[in-house]
């Protein structure tokens, strides 16, 4: 039986456990609440591995990029990539709430409301500052993955400098990512379990009224991120990865699967991690240094969703909004996606800088907390499929592929 199970390849088990766990939820009801703490037990134990794998995995794939030409060649063509594909994303959701108006006819009466948010003044100039790690071990406290990332980007790139002298230290590294990854590995069997649980939970407790009342904007959130997911990252696979498109998202089935049920970019990122590694041949060091950056700063289910819930909030309070500031608007998505960071609920926190700035009532988040959870999911999912498409996309350019080492989607 034990066998049996582990024969199983894992995005199988993971896939039946997202299913099961769904109509154990809806028969439940509320009460699949009190099995919500297995979900945690597996969210807490893959933060766990967070902080250690980036500083391991990054500074050791940095280091592994040999020279500072190629780590400009990697980071450039993925900062572009993010930019790109983010406007898209966001002048998508903003052609979305333009054209289907979820906010016309919206029976407000029949929702529950929830916390009206006290606008949180972050600033750019905040958010610049916060990058910078004052205390690198108090930033691994934290888990703030941004700092974490340029300190260890900072490491990798002295190791790059000091060339003979750095190598006894980048040997500690290299052999500190490949422990990390094999404990990933160890911590990933309980993947099933989580994910049953948290399906069962948001399946249990999602109030049906709500979730009719905004039926619109949820499907629309769907929509948007579909769109993205399954046009936008098909055509950068198959037309600049000139790669399999069904070999692609058969390799990154457990990162999506992990995204959907946790909410969490951060909690994905071991997963995403050993997808594009294991499974879609990208090397080390362009996986650990593109999905890193990319599961906090290239949130583009994030910004879709932004632009779109801006139009809903602006078309229940009845605010008309100029074509100025629909620029103003895409600006700012594009920045709240950037500086959400990559834990449940980060993009309905950031829906206070966006309205803030149209005159949109805060009262709108209000509005949708209580159906955000479900509409998160499938954010966190594109934000995740989107950083596995840009570093898989820029280890083709950069030759930092292993084509041999992809997974087939025919390897079922
Ligand atoms: N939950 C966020 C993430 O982890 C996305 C969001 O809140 O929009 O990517």
């Amino acid at each position: 039986m034990l066998r049996t199970w582990f024969e199983i390849p894992l995005w199988q088990r993971v896939i039946t456990a997202l299913i099961l766990g769904v109509l154990t939820g809806w028969a439940w009801g509320p009460e699949a609440e009190s099995i919500k703490w297995i979900g945690d037990f597996f969210i807490k134990a893959i933060k766990m591995l967070v902080v250690p794998l980036i500083f391991f995995s990054l500074v050791s794939g940095v280091a592994a990029i040999g020279d500072l030409r190629k780590l400009g060649a990697v980071g450039g063509r993925a900062m572009l990539l993010f930019v790109l594909t983010g406007q898209i994303a966001v002048w998508l959701g903003l052609g979305l709430g333009t054209f289907v108006a979820p906010g016309s006819g919206v029976d407000t009466t029949a929702i529950e409301m929830g916390e009206t948010p006290e606008p949180n003044p972050t600033t750019a100039v905040d958010m610049i500052l916060s990058i910078v790690p004052e205390s690198p071990v108090q930033v691994m406290a934290d888990v703030a993955v941004l700092p974490l990332i340029v300190f260890s980007l900072l490491i990798g790139i002295g190791i790059l400098m000091a060339r003979e002298e750095g190598e006894p230290v980048q040997k500690i590294f290299d052999s500190g990512a490949v422990i990390m990854q094999k404990v990933t590995m160890i911590v990933m069997e309980l993947t099933p379990f989580g994910v049953f649980a948290l399906m069962a939970w948001v399946a249990g407790t999602l109030g049906l009224d709500a979730l009719l009342a905004l039926s619109k904007l949820v499907v629309l959130n769907y929509v948007g991120c579909l769109l993205i997911i399954f046009v936008m990252y098909s055509a950068m696979i198959k037309f600049l990865a000139k790669l399999p498109v069904r070999d692609f998202f058969r390799g990154i089935i457990d990162a999506m699967a992990v995204s959907y049920s946790t909410a969490s970019s951060n909690a994905t990122l071991p997963v995403t991690l050993r997808c594009t590694q294991r499974n879609l041949g990208v090397s080390p060091s362009v996986s650990s240094f593109v999905v890193s950056l990319g599961a906090t700063i290239n949130m583009n289910g994030t910004a879709m969703y932004l632009g779109l819930a801006t139009l809903f909030g602006a078309q229940i309070f009845g605010v008309d909004l100029s074509l100025g500031q629909y620029f103003l608007i895409s600006i700012l998505a594009t920045l709240g996606a950037v500086g959400a960071a990559g834990i449940p609920g980060a993009g309905l926190i950031m829906m206070a800088l966006v309205f803030g700035a149209v005159g949109v009532p805060l009262e709108t988040i209000a509005f949708v907390a209580g159906v955000d959870r479900i509409m998160d999911m499938m954010r966190t999912t594109t934000n995740v499929s989107g950083d596995a498409a840009v570093a898989t996309t820029v280890a083709v350019m950069t030759g930092e592929i292993d084509r041999g080492e992809m997974v087939s989607a025919d390897d079922v």
